[in-house]
């Protein structure tokens, strides 16, 4: 999974890729056409647990990788290469000022709805012009020969120009299967699942405070739309944070009234989005975590490992990550039977433990 940060000039987007990926930007020349890449071990507590229980040679988290860009605008989507860095992300992280600092200059005063406008009407500008100028193209051919797959793709197409006439991003538009096959090759921008990520100040109630941002600010409605959400973190804290170690983490984040770094956080705002779930490999070689999609079949699992796996599956052994820490080892959980046989149809749940038994 790739996620692309974006946002207005000087408001963070920088600092929450460093704070993601731990990767230090401050000492290369940074081409701003250029997206910075990093990838962000996604904090797994549950696999922390279980790892605790086989003491592996080899403890491999999900990994989500970041694409950091210059601030967008009209003219920059213009240009080929910045463009293309956002056309293959899955999903984008717009990064939202709120916080308070006269010395970084901001376009107007605090407002965060605006922002998110704004840059909303650019990725929709930009997706018009293509709609627009493949229709165009589509009129001429459909002139020389009409085939059914063409007139579909003009159907779609027109519809999707009309709704992004009304300033409405794509991906609040109603599309099938089908629909969403044919319009892929687009690549469009407004039709990527966004999370707005509010960038708030430091304050002594940062843990109230983050999670009353996105009411005090009025996204309620917005954060509500199809493939849309919205959560607050603390850019500065956060940096701070990925320097100490995890006691010193621990007891910082609660001096502050927090459980979790907006790390964690964020990570799990976007697999919602995305309609990802995590299931887990474990044996003293290795504890990993894996990431499929919602409603993801045991098969389909397997596959993700290895397609070995799903070509030659036979059955899959199962249990859910506590009811193994509970039973303190497979073979208690086994003649407890909470470790259990499931088919190729088995529908995956997040937190699965696999053992995918195979016949390759
Ligand atoms: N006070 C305050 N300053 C912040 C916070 N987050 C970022 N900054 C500062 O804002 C400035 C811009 O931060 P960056 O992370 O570089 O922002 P950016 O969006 O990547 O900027 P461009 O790439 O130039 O558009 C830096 O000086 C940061 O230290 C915050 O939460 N509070
Ligand atoms: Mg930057």
């Amino acid at each position: 999974m790739k996620t692309g940060i974006i946002g207005l000039p000087q408001v963070g987007k920088t600092s929450l890729f460093v704070m993601l990926t731990g990767q230090d930007v401050s000492q290369r020349a940074h081409n701003p056409r250029e997206a910075h890449l990093g990838v962000a071990k996604v904090p797994d507590d549950r696999l922390d647990r279980l790892a605790a229980l086989y003491n592996p040679k080899k403890l491999i988290h999900a990994s989500v990788e970041y694409a950091d860009v210059a601030a967008l605008s009209q003219e920059a989507l213009k240009e080929t290469a910045f463009a293309a860095n956002l056309r293959n992300v899955d999903a984008l992280a717009h990064v939202v000022r709120v916080f308070d600092d006269p010395s970084i200059p901001h376009v107007g005063a605090v407002d965060p709805l605006r922002d998110i406008k704004n840059i909303d009407f650019d990725l929709i500008v930009n997706d018009l012009g293509q709609v627009e100028k493949r229709l165009e193209r589509l009129e001429k051919d459909l002139k020389k020969m009409r085939t059914a797959e063409l007139e579909k793709e003009d159907e779609l197409l027109k519809r999707a120009k009309i709704h992004l006439e009304t300033e409405r991003p794509l991906r609040e538009m109603e599309m099938t299967s089908d629909d969403k096959k044919r319009v892929r090759g687009f690549m469009f921008l407004s039709e990527k699942p966004i999370l707005y990520v509010l960038n708030i100040g430091e304050s002594t109630s940062l843990g109230a405070d983050l999670e009353a941002a996105v009411d005090k600010y009025g996204l309620q409605e917005v954060a509500a739309r199809p493939n849309t959400g919205a959560l607050a973190v603390c850019a500065k804290v956060e940096a701070e944070l990925a320097e100490m170690s995890p006691e010193d983490a621990a007891d910082f984040l609660s001096s502050y009234g927090l459980t979790e770094s907006g790390l964690v956080r964020l990570i799990r705002k976007s697999y919602e989005l995305l309609g990802l779930i995590s299931f887990f490999t474990v044996g003293e070689d290795e504890c990993r975590a894996w990431t499929v999609e919602h409603n993801s079949k045991a098969v389909d699992a397997a596959g993700a490992i290895h397609t070995d796996l799903s070509k030659h599956f036979i059955r899959a052994e199962t249990i859910h990550w506590d009811a193994l820490l509970e039973a303190g080892s497979e073979a208690n959980a086994r003649a407890k039977g909470t470790l259990r046989l499931e088919g190729k149809e088995y529908i995956v749940k997040d937190g699965d433990v696999m053992h995918i038994r195979h016949s390759g």
